[in-house]
């Protein structure tokens, strides 16, 4: 016999048996496709999270599912301990989209920020000849780069970090957006400053015009490896493939990860040129699932069809088009609307009572948002968003943010 559990017994279930490190918006999703999903009782949604930007290619594309179940019914595992079929295809594709020389594969975005940063070091002592242990990495206050212990280690979030410690050391932080601060930080044992090109956990907290120039050249000038943190803003975000063709600038080392996965597998990757990752040497990184053929065809078809169906462009044009609708909302409540692409979000006052209450009268009216700190609405939806969707969002903002 079949149990059908209701919306109150999944709760009631998670908050017995699961660690409480999240505090999920009530609905209990059961079905995806695009823009939309749909809770257990058949009531749709417009996903304007996409999973944390995991699926800008939109929930279960055909494409990619076919991929999935093709190479699932070949070959999914082979461990690195010999070679796949479907690796070298991988990496030729993603480095010649990207304009990097050297890529290598790992699972999920922090698992990436660990090797990059581990790369970065070693670097720093084989090639600029940083003395054994002295190597600095130069990061940003309000970062969000994961949660290992390093990578909290150089978090400025409380939450992030009580209770975790000790850290690791070897991080020293700076301001956002301020290339001076950044020019003074450095010393000779700098090797990287690692850095989001738009702040994502920060509240979309975007840079200002020409830094990533400014923070380019002063990274050059010391021979220090620029280290752009795309998980959140690449593959198309920001309406860009990188974010960092906006900034008119080439990283040294680029980690990308969430929707490389086509939000069906995870599969991250640090994208470099070929001095940083050159530097790794058989036995000194891995991983058991890194570069699997599963993953490798996932990544292969999220990559394809990100590109063949003009999602990138539809992120520039239709997130231009939603930054301006979200502008014209006349309220009280905002203090400010901001973004870049469909990276986007919505600013309230601190005397409107928070945004979460918001993102829940968003649910009922069929919106899925989700709160970042207290006051700030983030929407990235999936790329495939159209104008006529954007308009009915906006719609379902403007009366809730008038009631
Ligand atoms: C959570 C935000 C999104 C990231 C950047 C690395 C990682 C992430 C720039 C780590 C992950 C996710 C993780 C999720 C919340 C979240 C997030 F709220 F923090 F800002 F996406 F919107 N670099 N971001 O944004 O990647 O190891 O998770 O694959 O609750 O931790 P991961």
């Amino acid at each position: 016999m079949t149990v059908q559990l209701q919306p109150k017994d999944f709760r009631a279930i998670e908050a017995i048996f699961g660690a409480h490190n999240y505090d999920p918006i009530d609905v209990v999703l059961s079905r995806g496709e695009g823009v939309w999903v749909w809770d257990t009782d058949g009531n749709r949604y417009l996903d304007c999270l996409a999973a944390y930007s995991a699926v800008n290619q939109g929930h279960c594309h055909t494409k990619i599912r076919e991929a999935l179940v093709e190479q699932s019914s070949r070959l999914t595992i082979t461990s690195r301990a010999f070679r796949n079929d479907v690796l070298a295809l991988f990496y030729e594709e993603i480095c010649d989209l990207t304009n990097s020389r050297k890529v290598l594969m790992a699972n999920s975005g922090v698992e990436a920020v660990e090797a990059a940063i581990k790369s970065v070091r070693k670097w720093g002592y084989r090639v600029k000849g940083v003395e054994d242990g002295a190597a600095e990495i130069i990061v940003c206050s309000n970062n969000f780069h994961g949660r290992t212990i390093s990578v909290v280690s150089f978090s400025s979030d409380s939450v992030a970090r009580r209770d975790f410690g000790p850290f690791t050391p070897g991080f020293r932080s700076i301001p956002f957006g301020d290339s001076e601060a950044l020019e003074s930080a450095i010393t000779p044992n700098t090797v990287g400053f690692l850095v989001e090109p738009i702040q994502g956990e920060a509240g979309v907290i975007l840079p200002p015009g020409g830094y990533f120039k400014k923070v380019r050249e002063i990274c050059t000038a010391n021979n220090v490896m620029l280290i752009l943190d795309e998980i959140q803003t690449g593959l198309g975000r920001t309406g860009r493939l990188l974010a960092e063709e906006h900034e008119e600038i080439e990283a040294d080392v680029t980690v990308v990860g969430k929707a490389l996965g086509g939000g069906f597998y995870p599969v991250s990757a640090v994208l470099s040129n070929t001095e940083v990752l050159g530097t790794l040497q058989p036995g000194e990184h891995g991983s058991t699932f890194g570069g699997n053929p599963l993953a490798c065809a996932v990544a292969r078809s999220a990559l394809t069809v990100l590109v063949e169906e003009d999602m990138i462009e539809n992120a520039d044009t239709v997130g231009k088009y939603f930054l301006d609708r979200l502008s014209e909302i006349q309220s009280d409540s905002i203090r400010d609307v901001r973004g870049r692409g469909l990276m986007l979000a919505v600013e309230l006052r601190p005397e409107a009572g928070g945004a979460r209450i918001y993102c829940e009268r968003l649910r009922d009216r069929g919106v899925l948002a989700k709160e970042t700190h207290t006051n700030t609405i983030r929407l990235s939806p999936p790329l495939v968003i159209t104008a006529d969707q954007v308009d009915w969002v906006v719609e379902q903002f403007d009366s809730v943010l008038q009631g």
